[in-house]
């Protein structure tokens, strides 16, 4: 649940907002004369509002010494409070009560905002308004429907003219989460929503009290009851009583009328001022509920991307499909099953059981927490807790079946890069096999004709997934070794290049909010990466291996040129090999070169580009990301 620094922020807010609430519903019913629709519109708002329904409700509605309610609420700012407060209890509870039940049916966000509108003014109107307050206003419940029509829907529109645009962009923002009424977040942006909606509605609100159009706040003291006392100033009440209508209640109620009766809302409002106002705030609601649309994909629901966070700077338009926020989104912290720290590393060779003449490996995905530099985790799509996944290795020849069972939580498959075999073995989602299902697992099966050096990487949702880490070594040691393609030492470098920022991992991709930030070289950055001991005299064959997949890495071995013997798992004829000392290493691409130590000392092993030889922009101990050491002792 507590992922990102707003998530702590929130269930601070969420604590003062209950204490909040609690303090005012404490305090509605044991100090402050008042109706009762008026303590449970300021209890609601409290709530909806947090410490600011307490401040509203401390400043202009709470008796600030016994008898003295009249006299407090009597500024005509204080009586749009109340009447704001009146509106925002009645139609942000339709609205969020609506946002909650439409974000879970899955309707898209434009869908969502019209339901929440007619649910909100629905809720406002014939709750609120018409029921709640038909002792104070009198006659029939339609009458009061009736009555109350305009004045609903002028504050209602301004209400959601302010809170529609808070809940489109902040929805559709980076953190989607905000879609899912199961976090937090969805409950911060319906808070925040309402004290926009507050703010948008209170101007009119004031207006429409002036008008004698709406009820602002009111005091009943009912004879013998708690708050029977004799107001301060009689003569306040009178002028107050004046100005407000509603504190007739108050006056009747001494008077020794038992219940509400009725009293005329008497509006000096004209035709033509009715018209303007009611007239703008369909400009502003249109407004508020379109305007976003410009920026924001408003045909999403929750179900299509709800709790999907992005990564800054990535371009969303109001036509990115769900398919591609899901495809770049951060992998969920929740999701990760295991944590390893550097004393784990990837690329271990994976022992095979024998059955009946077959070498069988077992595969299993999974969401991992992985550690690339002393303190540095990212979230990784793992083969058998291990980023680069275990290197599978077997002889020309033989016959191999590979179980891979997937618990992500997408589907998968996995491709055997270069090898041939059955199509149906091959590994593309969709095209050679359906994908393996969350909990499923699929049975590949083939036997190794070729030598060399090969890679296992998924071919589903690749783009994510093998950025994520789904890839791992394949070495194929030929049935007749050629003597010539020997070396004293052997390393493999697997490539990957990682997007982590604000403590979570997308997947880097070469493009807009994609570009990756760190970069690991067999699944550490430098300084935690392997270092390789020599002797001057002896021979390096490195296997390098085009793992990542957005990016080229020309690939350097300081201390002289090295042999090229093997490219893309092809041993070259020796006529062909060639000296070089750097090979561009393109996604996909191996290259297998012989380095031989000719002076004692540390000599790197590093990728050309300057900044992949960083972490987060940062040299630690001369280079970072794809760098490491070969330390070359005297003969
Ligand atoms: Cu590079």
């Amino acid at each position: 649940m507590l992922i990102q620094p707003i998530d702590y922020f929130l269930v601070v807010w969420f604590a003062l907002a209950a204490a909040s609430t609690i303090y005012v519903a404490w305090d509605q019913y044991k100090n402050n004369p008042e109706p009762v629709v008026m303590k449970w519109g300021f209890i609601l708002v409290t709530l909806y509002m947090g410490p600011l329904g307490l401040l509203l409700y401390v400043l202009a509605d709470k008796e600030p010494r016994p008898g003295e309610h009249e006299a407090f609420i009597r500024p005509l700012w204080k009586q749009g409070v109340g009447s704001t407060i009146h509106c925002v209890a009645g139609d942000a509870t339709g609205i969020i009560l609506a946002a909650a039940i439409t974000a879970l049916l899955g309707l898209p966000m434009w869908v969502d905002l019209i339901v929440e509108y007619a649910t909100g003014f629905a809720f406002g109107l014939f709750i609120f308004q018409s029921l709640f307050m038909q002792s104070m206003m009198g006659g029939t419940y339609w009458q009061n429907v009736r009555h109350t029509f305009l004045p609903e829907f002028i504050s209602m529109n301004c209400m959601m003219a302010g809170m529609a645009p808070v809940m489109s962009f902040l929805m559709m923002g980076r953190d989607m989460r905000a879609m899912e009424p199961s976090e937090l977040l969805f409950w911060g942006v319906m808070s925040l929503g309402v004290i926009a909606g507050f703010a948008t509605a209170y101007p009119v609100n004031v207006w429409m009290v002036a008008r004698n159009l709406k009820h602002g706040l009111m005091t009943e003291r009912k004879p013998g009851g708690r708050f029977d006392v004799q107001p301060k100033s009689s003569a306040d009440v009178k002028e107050t009583r004046d100005a407000h209508g509603g504190h007739e209640q108050h006056a009747q109620h001494r008077g020794g009328q038992a219940t509400g009766g009725s009293h005329d809302m008497q509006s000096d409002a004209t035709h033509a001022q009715l018209a303007a106002v009611a007239g703008v705030s369909v400009l502003t609601l249109a407004l508020g509920m379109v305007a976003p649309a410009n920026w924001v994909n408003l045909t999403l629901s929750a179900r299509d991307v709800g709790g999907a966070i992005m990564p800054p700077g990535m371009i969303m338009d109001r036509d990115t499909p769900a398919a591609a926020m899901l495809d770049m989104a951060a992998v969920d912290p929740r999701d990760v099953v295991a944590t390893y720290g550097l004393d784990v590393r990837g690329d271990r060779e994976l022992m095979p059981r024998d059955e009946s003449g077959i070498k069988v490996f077992d595969l299993e995905t999974a969401v991992i927490r992985w550690t690339i530099l002393p303190g540095v985790t990212v979230d990784a799509y793992a083969f058998n807790g291990q980023v680069p996944g275990p290197r599978l290795r077997f002889h020309q020849g033989e016959r191999v079946r590979i179980n891979v069972t997937n618990h992500l939580p997408e589907s998968t498959t996995v491709h055997w890069h270069g090898l041939i075999l059955p199509n149906v073995m091959d590994g593309p989602a969709h095209i050679t096999q359906e994908p393996i299902e969350h909990g499923d697992v699929y049975h590949y099966e083939f036997t190794a004709v070729q030598s060399g050096t090969y890679f296992y990487h998924s071919h589903d949702h690749v783009d994510r997934q093998q950025s994520l880490g789904l890839y791992g070594a394949l070495i194929i040691d030929p049935s007749a070794p050629d003597p010539s393609l020997a070396a004293d030492h052997e390393y493999t470098v697997l490539l990957q290049e990682w997007l982590l920022r604000e403590g979570l991992t997308y997947p880097a991709m070469p493009m807009d909010g994609g570009q990756p930030n760190y970069f690991t070289l067999t699944g550490r950055a430098y300084p935690a990466t392997d270092t390789i001991r020599l002797r001057v005299g002896e021979t390096l064959k490195v296997r390098f291996i085009g793992s990542n997949n957005g990016f080229i890495h020309p690939m350097h071995i300081h201390g002289g040129p090295f042999q090229v013997v093997a490219i893309d798992g092809e041993t070259l004829q020796p006529s062909a090999r060639y000296m070089a000392d750097t090979v561009n290493v393109g996604p996909g691409q191996r290259y297998d070169v012989i380095w031989t130590a000719r002076q004692p000392g540390k000599w790197l092993i590093h990728c050309h580009i300057g900044h992949h030889t960083t972490n987060n922009n940062l040299e630690m101990q001369g280079g970072g990301g794809l760098m490491m050491v070969i330390e070359v002792a005297s003969a």
